[in-house]
């Protein structure tokens, strides 16, 4: 039986055990959006990077420069951290450097932790991931980035959309107020997460940025089937 666990924020995350677990972060604005993107754009890889100055460095070895700090593109870099930038050929058969504020913090936080795999989550290949961890059929760890180690809504919302595919897909097990919580919390948010979003902290703070668009694209269920996940220490198609 698969045990579902939900990590609301990186701070809790000392409490949860991901040793042989598939671990999916979630930074649904907008990070892990990104990255799937990126790889179903045809990037080779996506690699996360603590710093903005360690992902200048990769630069010199071929790598596309990617870096965001507090909703805003990162001056000097090539990309931002915009899903849009990643489309029209702009990173097809190229390697990419990222940096975030949050969600690139998670992936390298779980990155050499014993975990089976580490995958990117999006709504964006929603059905797909739910049916890859069905198949794989190890147990799920759902670990939300947040802001800044505070809970968030929309990577909240993510994980109960996964959690509730899961427990309607497999023989699964949650015994976790916080994934219980995550899948209630969908089902109120669901017929329109756009609405539902406007009033949480991120939402308003990428609108004032103008990143309407983003939010919108991110929002979107199971548009395509590519699977983002961490072949060594890079993020690539599954
Ligand atoms: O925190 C992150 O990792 C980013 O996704 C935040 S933002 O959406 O680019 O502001």
């Amino acid at each position: 039986m698969i045990s579902i666990e939900v990590v609301l924020s990186p701070a809790l995350l000392h409490l949860s055990n991901i040793r042989g677990a598939n671990v999916v972060v979630i930074d649904i604005l907008r990070a892990t959006s990104t990255i799937c993107t990126a790889i179903h754009e045809g990037a080779e890889s996506v690699m996360a990077v603590g710093s903005t100055d360690s992902a200048l460095g990769f630069a010199d070895k071929g790598y596309l420069t990617a870096a965001e700090r507090d909703g805003v593109k990162v001056q000097g870099f090539d990309l931002g951290n915009s899903p849009f930038e990643c489309m029209n050929g702009s990173v097809t058969g190229r390697k990419i450097a990222l940096t975030t504020t949050n969600g690139t913090k998670c992936i390298e936080a779980v990155a050499n932790d014993g975990a089976r795999h580490v995958l990117s989550g999006s709504f964006l290949n929603l059905e797909a991931l739910a049916a890859w961890l069905t198949k794989d059929g190890s147990d799920v760890v759902l670990l939300c980035a947040g802001w800044k180690d505070s809970f968030n809504l929309e990577d909240t919302l993510f994980a109960g959309a996964l959690a509730g595919l899961l427990q309607k897909k497999t023989d699964c097990e949650i015994d976790c107020d916080a994934a219980l919580m995550a899948i209630d919390l969908y089902n109120l948010a669901k017929a329109d997460l756009v609405a539902y979003l406007k009033k949480s902290s991120h939402y308003k703070r990428l609108s004032h940025l103008d990143h309407e668009e983003d939010m919108v694209y991110c929002l979107q269920h199971s548009v395509f089937q590519t699977i983002a996940g961490l072949v060594d220490g890079e993020m690539k198609k599954m």
